[in-house]
């Protein structure tokens, strides 16, 4: 089976400024199918959940608060490739580095924080989509048609 679903979450520095429609946009431009979306406010349990491979780093915790220190938006996104292909739209994880063109490479820079601030999360293998989405879309399958 070649069409994936993902995880994408715009993080509260995306929503805060309002770039949810131009996230959307971008995803929906390239072709992939937005097949559910919510807006919450992520409680520490759900975080946890989340980045439980990050436990332990020296950015865990202000990862986790700057997580929770606004609304985010979660949605699954489908189509051919899309784990791979939301992580080329999404750009590297530091958006100073992230190429011009992708969404942290035009959205987002340094802002001096101890947690890197990208606007975006995207699921980075089949196995974490499915982690991932039963965490926020639970009762929704990871299984694409
Ligand atoms: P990605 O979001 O590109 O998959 P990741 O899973 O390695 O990156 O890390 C999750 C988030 O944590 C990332 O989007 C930003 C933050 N982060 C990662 N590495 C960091 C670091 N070395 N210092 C500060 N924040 C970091
Ligand atoms: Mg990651």
């Amino acid at each position: 089976m070649s069409t994936e679903r993902t995880l994408v979450l715009v993080k509260p520095d995306g929503v805060r400024r309002a770039l949810v429609g131009e996230v959307i946009s971008r995803i929906e431009t390239k072709g992939y199918s937005i097949i559910a979306l919510r807006m919450l406010d992520a409680d520490r349990s759900i975080l946890e959940r989340h980045y439980v491979e990050h436990q332990g780093k020296p950015f865990y915790e202000p990862l986790l608060e700057f997580m929770a220190s606004g609304p985010i938006v979660a949605m699954i996104v489908q189509g051919n490739r899309v784990i791979e292909g939301f992580r080329s739209l999404a750009g590297v994880t530091d958006p100073t580095l992230a190429t011009p063109g992708t969404i942290r490479g035009d959205l987002a820079r340094d802002q001096g924080t101890n947690v890197v601030q990208n606007i975006v999360h995207g699921s980075d293998s089949a196995q974490s989509a499915a982690r991932e989405i039963a965490i926020f879309f639970p009762g929704i399958s990871v299984e694409g048609k």
